[in-house]
């Protein structure tokens, strides 16, 4: 039997294991992994290469309703051609319940936006924003069976956030459905209690967006989301980590034996809330939540990376045009921080910028890279073993780095529908030279290649980490 495709002579590394070896594809699966592979009818030399799962991304937004007169600048098309080119094969972004909808619509209208558009595969988790007791009830247990096995909710944001009855009882349904639910720990309160303080002192530039929302504020809606997920006791994911306050909590909470597991992201590694005091508008570009904090916080984050208080490091993907009245410099964003869109652009540069952060710089190995960026990610969502690593039977999504090649991140060799990337002039060491998603090739030496339309919206298994 003629292979569909070969990879020969480059290292293959997994989340466990770094070797030497061939790789054969037939169809979209990995059908053998040898010394030596037999005749395929597509040939790639990888030698000098490594061989990784391609990254998934499990906390990206895309066509994700921002409020009046705000858009977010990916569709599913420019989303998954931005995550492939930055060698990721999946991509997991949110489905919003927008308050006075039913979840099963919002579902169905995210799947039909999103089939037909992506490049590379596609799964959705929900956002809670209206726990209703027909949500509750019946709409969410159906959607977990459907395999929707993750949600997340806010502890924050006026259309977004859930009262603390209100995450008891959607906690109390993923503990039922044995569904993750993912956290947004920021206080409501106290953030607007803050904003309100800082505006009446005419402090409204984009640097107070961080002023506003301090790291207490993040540790002490984390560790009530963890007390609340000890009294139900369920398996939680605390999203988007900023720095050392919120990463204690989690670690404390692990060192107690509960199931509490953590994200951090490129921004909480590479950036600092100094950032956001760029000339004019220009630190409008770096507001996100939880915001950038300092260097010590990078080194906190480093811990909590190299010690597993983190399962995964995704990217937060969440594009915004700077220059553009729907994006970043809206009218009454120019007014305030409090009207500044949250969110930055990341899919792309995430593991260039781990790649080369952790493993050019020797802080960690390769295998963790492929653990923090894929593997966990699959095992976390309900992905493994389907994909998340390089074995026979796996999907064959695989990406080629170039350990050595250097880089310089700008603007103008990205693929996202930002008109920006925070990162512009980052050097980084270690780049994806090939993306091959479920046996196609999806992209080549930067460029993306093949029709829209090869990824597919896939459901899930429940989390390896509940049980
Ligand atoms: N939370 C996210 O997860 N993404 C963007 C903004 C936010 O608050
Ligand atoms: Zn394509
Ligand atoms: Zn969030
Ligand atoms: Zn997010």
């Amino acid at each position: 039997m003629t292979l569909d495709l070969a990879i020969r002579g480059g290292t293959i590394v997994t989340a466990t294991d770094i070797y030497k070896a061939d790789i054969g594809i037939s169809g979209d699966k990995i059908a053998v992994i040898a010394d030596r592979v037999g005749a395929a009818t597509r040939e790639i030399d990888a030698t000098g290469l490594y061989v990784m799962p391609g990254g998934i991304d499990s906390h990206v937004h895309v066509a994700q309703p921002q409020g009046p007169g705000i858009t977010l600048a990916d569709d599913f098309a420019s989303a998954t051609a931005s995550a492939a080119a930055g060698g990721n094969t999946c991509i997991m972004p949110f489905a919003l319940q927008q308050r006075g909808t039913s979840l099963r619509q919002s579902v169905e209208d995210y799947r039909r936006t999103a089939e037909g558009e992506c490049h590379i595969d596609t799964s959705f988790h929900l956002i809670i924003s209206d726990p209703t007791s027909a949500v509750l009830g019946q709409e969410l247990p159906a959607l977990v069976k459907d395999g929707y096995t993750s949600f997340k909710v806010f502890m924050t944001y006026d259309d977004l956030v859930l009262n603390d009855r209100q995450l008891l009882e959607v906690f109390e349904v993923a503990r039922n459905e044995r569904a993750l639910v993912m956290v947004h720990c920021e206080g409501y309160d106290t953030i607007k209690f803050m904003t309100e303080r800082l505006e009446r002192a005419g402090k409204t530039e984009p640097y107070y967006h961080a002023v506003s929302r301090p790291e207490v504020i993040e540790r002490e809606a984390t560790h009530r989301a963890i007390s609340h997920a000890e009294l139900i006791d369920v398996p939680m994911m605390v999203v988007h980590v900023s720095g050392r306050e919120a990463m204690e909590q989690i670690r404390w909470a692990q060192q107690r034996g509960l199931k509490v597991f953590g994200e951090t992201c490129p921004q909480y590694i590479t950036l600092t809330a100094e950032d956001l005091k760029g000339l004019n508008m220009e630190g409008a570009k770096y507001v996100c939540s939880p915001p950038p904090r300092d260097t010590a916080s990078q080194a906190a984050i480093w811990e909590g990376i190299t010690q597993g208080v983190f399962q995964t490091f995704s990217s937060d993907h969440c594009p915004f045009r700077y220059d553009a009245t729907d994006g970043k410099l809206n009218e009454k964003g120019r007014t305030s921080f409090r009207w500044v869109p949250n969110g930055i652009p990341g899919v792309e540069t995430r593991l260039p910028i781990l790649f080369s952060e952790g493993v050019s710089k020797g802080r960690i190995t390769p295998q963790k890279f492929v653990e923090l960026s894929s593997t966990n990610h699959a095992k976390m969502y309900g992905l493994y073993p389907r994909k998340g690593s390089i074995g026979i039977g796996f999907d064959a999504d695989i990406a080629l780095w170039d350990p050595n090649r250097q880089e310089t991140i700008r603007q103008e060799i990205l693929h996202h529908g930002s008109d920006y990337t925070p990162w512009e002039g980052f050097q980084v060491t270690g780049w994806p030279v090939m993306t091959i998603a479920r046996g196609t090739v999806v992209m080549e030496d930067g460029e993306i290649v093949g029709a829209k339309g090869h990824g597919q919206v896939l459901s899930r298994q429940e989390s390896d980490y509940v049980r």
